[in-house]
């Protein structure tokens, strides 16, 4: 009804996108990225000329404390789905990220087949920025992709912060994957990934490590089964499995496919979904509400002295608020 007309520039990269051009894909990314105004609506155009591409996709998050192996098991899943046909994308929310050129590609090595596969898309996070910046940027990097016909979305996020939570609401199912470490086993359960979970993993169960890993999913079974579950038709299993002989992958993948299956059947799916984009619009909205408070000089020079003054208790909150309210022009 009062969807944007696209302009023909728009119908040109939208019809490249739904072709599979990665060229195209790139640059509309590069769009999304990009913090201009112009390039904004411009990419809001995009996203909605796309949209009845986009919404197709297996959308899993993957969180793990750094080391747990999530580049090592994006590149065993995804070249083991990409071999049956399926073509992938891999992105990732880091709203600390400073990486170089580097380090991507270092990252690039722990997926050297992945890196190499025609069916396999990769894209880094988002240079740094809010988390609720990074997190949109990755959310319409998603939509971009699937319009691509990329079936499955990898996201992965590092475990610490509150990044798996932007990640498990933007995602169909949430990975958290773990170690079979002593003693540190509830870990996850104290920064509430667990919570989150679709399904624990615990990586690395190979050679001297199959006991261990075995003893840390009992723990895991056990502490799982006092929580209440995220969803009723659900109850997160945990696996054991090895990203570095494969051991297990496929039984990994198939628990993604019982979920995505019982949820849909449950019409838990589409709702999730449909909560997500309210969720999304919501919090892009905040955050583009949010920005002249960022980007205004004179109140950003202001705001010590302000909050100061509240937390001293000379300057009462709502007459800050109209203070705040006043140097905004409103
Ligand atoms: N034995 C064993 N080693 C593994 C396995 N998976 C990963 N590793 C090793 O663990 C180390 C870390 O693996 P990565 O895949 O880079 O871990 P990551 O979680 O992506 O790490 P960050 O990107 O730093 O957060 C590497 O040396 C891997 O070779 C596994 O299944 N078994
Ligand atoms: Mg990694």
């Amino acid at each position: 009804m009062t969807s944007p007309v696209p302009s023909p520039d728009v119908s040109r990269i939208a019809r490249d996108i739904r072709a599979g051009d990665r060229t195209m894909l790139s640059r509309a990314i590069t769009l999304i990225e990009s913090k201009r105004a112009d390039h904004r609506r411009t990419a809001a155009a995009l996203t909605q000329a796309l949209i009845e591409n986009t919404g197709k996709a297996i959308r899993v998050g993957i969180t793990g404390a750094p080391g747990v192996g999530k580049s090592t098991t994006i590149d065993a899943l995804g070249s083991m789905l990409t071999q049956s046909g399926h073509k992938i994308a891999v992105l990732a929310v880091d709203p600390s990220s400073q990486r170089t050129g580097g380090s991507i590609l270092a990252d690039k090595t722990r997926m050297a087949r992945l890196a190499s596969d025609l069916n396999a898309f990769i894209r880094p996070s988002p240079a740094s920025g809010t988390l609720g910046g990074v997190a949109a940027k990755t959310r319409e990097t998603m939509l971009l992709c699937e319009a691509a016909g990329y079936d499955v979305i990898l996201v992965e996020t590092v475990g610490v912060g509150q990044s798996e939570i932007a990640v498990a609401d933007m995602t169909d199912f949430f990975l958290a994957l773990m170690l079979p470490g002593a003693g540190d086993e509830l870990q996850g359960l104290k920064k509430g990934i667990v919570e989150l979970a679709d399904m624990i993993a615990v990586n690395k169960a190979d050679g001297d490590n199959v006991a261990r890993a075995k003893a840390a999913a009992a723990e895991y079974r056990a502490a799982l089964h006092i929580l209440t579950p995220r969803s009723p038709n659900w109850v997160p299993p945990v696996v054991t499995y090895s990203a570095l002989t494969g051991d297990g992958i496929v039984a990994l993948w198939q628990q993604v496919l019982d979920h995505r299956q019982k949820l849909t059947a449950s019409g838990e799916l589409a709702a999730r979904r449909g909560e997500q984009q309210v969720k999304w619009m919501w919090s892009m909205l905040e955050e583009r509400l949010f920005a002249p408070l960022r980007s205004d000089r004179a109140l950003k020079a202001a705001l010590p002295r302000i909050e100061a003054e509240v937390a001293a208790g000379r300057l009462a909150a709502n007459a800050a608020v109209e203070e705040i309210a006043k140097m905004l022009g409103r």
